[in-house]
């Protein structure tokens, strides 16, 4: 069976760099990603097609044709709506709980508790918090303005709530919708628990009402959690602006002390970025040798220090086994989310330390330090001591770096494109009416092994900028547009003219890059502001999403919420949701009706490029603009 599953080098990765440390990882007898795939290959029928409920303990059940309900009478469509609703909670959680962690080290800088941490963006705040309603917003001492917007958020995740508080940036149009079918998010932690709740035996047993409360929870994390976690994260280390930087394997410097950083939350990541530009601990680096410190980003921590720091990333998702195969990594620092445990089984084949920093993300056998605000930077300097340490462990016959390089554009924030529009989005809608830019699309997410890396990722994006359609990326598919050379102005070359005449013009890449996961929530901002700004509601504008290789439960969650937010949305691969006819309708259909817009399935990236592309010369049509 193994024999059948089993992928050559070529078809695991479209990338030269990883299909190098893949050869290097079989020689080395490191086991990777694709490997595991292997082994699980056929995957469990059931748990694929999402009918099989492990709720209770007169189970577990399997739902078929001879057996279409479980012990206590579930069905199909209940069974398959309960097991994405916890999917899409588990996903919304991820996200929310690294918002409040932001509100957390807001709450230290308050309460005087750290010094390693500050508010950079003060206009910034000033800004969230006349948003937010506070008194004084723009002349109050900074101190209580700041305090001021942290208690407001962290009610964000209780119960007392009507609704979140940036629901402000909805469109009243999308509000009432959401309002009319008891979809409006309330608080984070209350729409996670009542998920939790109503899946539990004997609760809430129609799939529909299941699912809009799916829709409610992912809501929660797109315009609070996430939301949260990005404007306090601008807040605290600085809103992005335009800056270059590097990415690939490439980015791993054989004479330097390489650190990388590895998970979502930028709150470890800056201060390692901090430690490791500190004159003392590159005076130790020098001391033992080393031509100083490298620090490179893997995954969505990356994304965040990328973007506000030009860091360079040394890969996405698929990479970060593979990075360590390199044999040039001191330290793999990890916070939480997307990391996965065989790191720690990689890192042992060399000289690797694998440190953990987050209490809520242990792994057994890894270095553990327990970073607290009031002592993060002291922390993350032992930290980069631990590295330096190292360095003379690092074994030069088993290094291999095997690339040079790319160049990127980064640190595209809403602030950031408005600077660049001159202040007002009117030129972008200008050139959206115009058909110079026909449409957006975000394209956000993961790699998948049960795809060609990046493959879906590339394909989509270049063949959407040649349509003359605008490209956003987010999270992973950032290494993999950066890889292709398409976060560069001069890829206008690879676009339509719209595209080459408006990005050639405000010198940007006809693929720009928005940040990390939890940022998309500065996609569906933007939306709504061009919304506003146009008198409709999100759905009716010419854009779109997309998640070619997605695998998580974040993904799935983000994915909900813009589709809740009206934005239609296309995916590689199912969720696991097949096995309930009602349900996959509802996804792929009803969704539309209720609120204007739904998921489209397609493994194919041209195929799923007509697809975005139809839906947006539809929603041009009933604006009254040209194809
Ligand atoms: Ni949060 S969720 S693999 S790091 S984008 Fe990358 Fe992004 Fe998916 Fe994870
Ligand atoms: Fe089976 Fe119902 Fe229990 Fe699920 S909740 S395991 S379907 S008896």
């Amino acid at each position: 069976m193994a024999e059948k599953n089993k992928k050559s080098i070529e078809e695991k990765s479209l990338w030269e760099d990883a299909r190098a440390m893949l050869r290097k990882a079989e020689q080395d007898g490191v086991e990777t990603a694709w490997d595991r795939l292997e082994q699980q290959t056929p995957h469990c029928k059931f748990c694929e097609l999402g009918t099989s409920c492990r709720n209770c303990v007169m189970g577990p059940c399997r739902i078929t044709a001879k057996m279409p309900r479980g012990v206590c009478g579930a069905d199909a469509d209940v069974v398959v709506a309960r097991n994405f609703g916890r999917f899409i909670a588990g996903g919304s959680a991820g996200h929310s709980d690294h918002g409040r962690d932001l509100i957390e080290v807001l709450e230290a800088i308050v309460e005087g508790e750290t010094k390693d941490y500050q508010i950079k963006d003060e206009a910034k705040l000033r800004r969230i918090a006349g948003e937010l309603g506070v008194a004084d917003a723009g002349g109050g001492a900074l101190a209580a303005v700041a305090r001021a917007v942290m208690e407001i958020l962290y009610a964000d995740f209780g119960s007392r709530k009507k609704e979140v508080a940036f629901l402000g940036r909805v469109p009243e149009k999308r509000r009432a919708i959401w309002q009319s079918l008891g979809m409006t998010p309330r608080g984070v932690d209350r729409e996670i628990a009542e998920m939790m709740h109503r899946t539990h035996m004997g609760c809430d047993n129609d799939a529909a009402s299941t699912l809009i409360h799916a829709a409610r929870t992912a809501l929660a994390d797109g315009w609070a959690g996430s939301m949260i976690g990005t404007e306090l994260s601008d807040v605290i280390f600085g809103t992005p602006s335009p800056k270059k930087s590097t990415v690939n394997l490439g980015v791993i410097n054989q004479e330097q002390v390489n650190i990388l950083v590895h998970g979502h939350n930028p709150v470890v990541s800056e201060m390692i970025v901090a430690a490791a530009n500190d004159p003392e601990m590159l005076a130790r680096a020098e001391a033992a040798g080393a031509g100083g410190i490298n620090v490179a980003g893997l995954c969505c921590t990356g994304n965040e220090i990328l973007a506000r720091r030009g860091i360079p990333m040394a890969g996405n998702h698929l990479m970060t086994e593979l990075a360590v195969v390199t044999g040039a990594v001191e330290a793999v620092v990890v916070d939480y989310q997307c990391i996965m445990p065989s790191l720690l089984q990689a890192a042992g084949c060399y000289h690797t330390q694998f440190i953990t920093t987050a209490n809520k993300a242990r792994f057994s056998g890894a270095v553990h330090f327990d970073i607290k605000p009031a002592t993060a930077l002291a922390q993350a300097k032992e930290i980069v001591q631990l590295a330096i340490d190292g360095f003379s462990k690092r074994d030069p016959q088993r290094v291999e770096i095997p690339s040079q390089p790319v160049e990127i554009m980064t640190g595209f924030s809403n602030e950031a494109i408005l600077n660049a529009l001159g202040g007002s989005l009117t030129p972008l809608l200008e050139a959206i009416k115009a058909g110079k830019i026909r449409g957006v699309v975000g394209i956000v997410g993961c790699n998948n092994p049960k795809f060609q890396q990046d493959s879906g990722n590339i394909g989509l994006t270049k063949a959407l900028i040649q349509r003359d359609i605008l490209v956003l990326v987010t999270g992973c598919v950032t290494t993999a547009a950066g890889k292709a050379g398409l976060l560069l102005p001069q890829a206008i070359d690879q676009a339509g003219p719209g595209l080459q005449e408006i990005c050639g013009a405000l010198g940007i890449p006809p693929v720009v890059h928005f940040g990390s996961c939890v940022d998309n929530s500065r996609i569906i901002h933007l939306c709504a502001l061009i919304a506003e700004e146009l008198g409709v509601d999100i759905s009716d504008l010419p854009v779109a999403a997309s998640s070619p290789e997605w695998y998580s439960e974040k993904a799935a969650a983000i994915g909900l919420y813009a589709v809740a937010s009206g934005i239609y949305t296309h995916l590689g691969l199912p969720p696991n949701i097949l096995g309930s006819p009602a349900v996959t309708d509802l996804a792929l259909n009803g969704l539309e009706s209720l609120v204007g817009a739904s998921f489209v399935v397609e493994p194919d990236p041209d195929k799923a490029a007509d697809l975005l592309e139809a839906r947006i010369v539809s929603k041009r049509k009933a604006l009254g603009l040209p194809k």
